[in-house]
């Protein structure tokens, strides 16, 4: 998910740009103000953190994009790709190293793992809003 601060800084084409030219598939993708229902849902681990109530009217606070993205190693190499949590903390070359400053304004959020990239996915969108197809370089990018 793009959050709210790079749809405003318009980070959109840039860091889907990365995401494409890396060789990973977007198959599912929206432009949406996350109402606070989903956005407590989203971040449900998080609940009763300190930061909790900051992170959700933030996300809230205007368009985000979520987006499912496909490929091999895609959910690791996604958070690498996003780097730290803290973009004082994340490597230049990262999104968030390039383009952040403040954990709470940390540009883009990446799953952490397979059960909650089913579990986001599933609360962002529904089944056909999700396509399987072939990107036409995939014998160009998998042996
Ligand atoms: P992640 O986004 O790198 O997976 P998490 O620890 O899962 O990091 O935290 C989710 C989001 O909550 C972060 O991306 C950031 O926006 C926000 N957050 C986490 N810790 C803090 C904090 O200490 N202050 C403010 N916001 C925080």
């Amino acid at each position: 998910m793009i959050k709210p601060d790079g749809v405003q800084r318009g980070l959109v084409g840039r860091i889907i740009q990365r995401i494409e030219e890396k060789g990973f598939k977007i198959v599912a993708m929206r432009l949406s103000v996350m109402d606070k229902e989903r956005a407590e849902k989203h971040y449900a681990e998080h609940a009763g953190k300190p930061f909790y109530g900051d992170l959700v009217e933030f996300i809230t606070s205007g368009p985000s994009v979520q987006m499912v993205v496909e490929g091999k190693g895609v959910i690791s190499a996604i958070r690498k790709m996003n780097g730290a949590t803290n973009p004082a903390e994340a490597a230049p070359g990262t999104i968030r190293g390039d383009f952040g400053i403040e954990t709470g304004r940390n540009v883009i959020h990446g799953s952490d793992s397979p059960e909650s990239a089913a579990r986001e996915i599933a609360l962002h969108f529904s089944d056909s809003e999700i396509f399987e197809y072939k990107r036409i370089d995939e014998p160009w990018l998998y042996e």
